[in-house]
C-alpha cells in the first residue's frame, strides 16, 4: 500500500517546555540520517499543551521533520469554556495532530461516544487531523471479543465525518496500556483489519485505502517491527517508550 508509516509518541502529562525543549533536540541528533528525514516514515510528537509554543519554535527554527499534535481539543471553537483549549489555536501553532478519545480520558474525564465525536468535527472544522483512539478493556474482550467495541466506537466518531476528511484511527486495547503486555501482532492486525471495513463502510473505499490506522499499548523498539509487518498496521501509538531517547529513536528506525 501507499500509506505512510506514522510514527506517533504521546507523551501524556510527562516533560515540562524545557525537558520538551531538550528531548527534541536530543531526538533530532540521534535520528540524523535516518529514514524519516527522506519522509519514507513519518514522526509526530505530541507534548502537553504548555510546551506546544516551544516545540514548534524549535522544530521551526532547525528545521526539525517532526509533526506536531496535541493531546486534547475543545469541542467548541472560543468563548467561555475555562480551561479548554480551542482546535483554531492549536491551528495556529502548527499542530497539525490532535489525539482525540483516549481512554485516558474517556476513562478519568467521562469522554464518551458523543463528546469523541464532537472533537473530531471541531479538529476537521480547524484544519487538524484528528487521531481518533479506539480500544476495549479487558472485560469487553472477554464478553464481546476483541472487535466489537472498537468498531462501535469508531462508527460513532465517524458518524458525519465527511468522506474526504483527513484521520488517522488507533486501535489501543485498553489492557495493553502501559501494561508492557502488548497485543499480538495477530490480534492487532485483526482488529486494525475491522477498522478499515468501517472506515470503508462510512467514508467509502478511497478513505479506507488511505487512512492510517496505527496499533498502541506497550509498544517498543523489540516489538515495533512485527506490528508492522501486518497489512492493516500503519504505524504506532507509543506512550511510555516515546519518553526515552534511544528507545523511541530505535522505534522509529524499525526494519520490517
Ligand atoms: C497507550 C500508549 C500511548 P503505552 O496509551 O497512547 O501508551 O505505549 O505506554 O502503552
Amino acid at each position: 500500500n501507499s500509506r505512510t508509516p506514522l510514527i506517533a509518541g504521546n507523551w501524556k502529562m510527562n516533560l515540562d517546555h524545557l525537558q520538551a525543549v531538550a528531548f527534541v533536540q536530543k531526538l533530532h541528533w540521534t535520528l540524523k540520517d535516518a529514514k524519516h528525514e527522506d519522509g519514507s516514515v513519518e514522526v509526530a510528537v505530541f507534548p502537553p499543551f504548555t510546551d506546544i509554543r516551544s516545540v514548534q519554535t524549535l522544530i521551526d527554527a532547525d528545521k526539525i521533520p517532526f509533526a506536531l499534535g496535541a493531546q486534547d481539543v475543545s469541542a467548541h471553537d472560543s468563548g467561555a469554556y475555562t480551561g479548554e483549549v480551542s482546535g483554531a489555536f492549536l491551528a495556529k501553532l502548527d499542530a497539525k495532530y490532535v489525539i482525540i478519545g483516549h481512554s485516558e480520558r474517556r476513562e478519568y474525564h467521562s469522554e464518551g461516544d458523543d463528546i469523541v465525536a464532537a472533537k473530531v468535527k471541531a479538529s476537521l472544522k480547524h484544519g487538524l487531523v484528528p487521531v481518533i483512539c479506539v480500544g476495549e478493556t479487558a472485560g469487553d474482550l472477554e464478553k464481546f471479543g476483541a472487535s466489537a467495541v472498537p468498531v462501535s466506537q469508531l462508527e460513532a466518531a465517524l458518524e458525519g465525518v465527511s468522506p474526504k476528511a483527513d484521520i488517522v484511527v488507533a486501535y489501543e486495547p485498553v489492557w495493553a496500556i502501559g501494561s508492557g503486555q502488548a497485543a499480538t501482532p495477530q490480534q492487532a492486525q485483526d482488529v486494525c483489519a475491522a477498522l478499515r471495513a468501517v472506515v470503508a463502510k462510512v467514508l467509502g473505499d478511497e478513505a479506507a485505502a488511505r487512512t492510517r490506522i496505527l496499533y498502541g499499548g506497550s509498544v517498543k523498539s523489540g516489538n515495533i517491527a512485527s506490528f508492522m509487518r501486518e497489512p492493516d498496521v500503519d504505524g504506532a501509538l507509543v506512550g511510555g517508550a516515546s519518553l526515552v531517547v534511544d528507545e523511541f529513536a530505535a522505534i522509529i528506525r524499525f526494519e520490517k
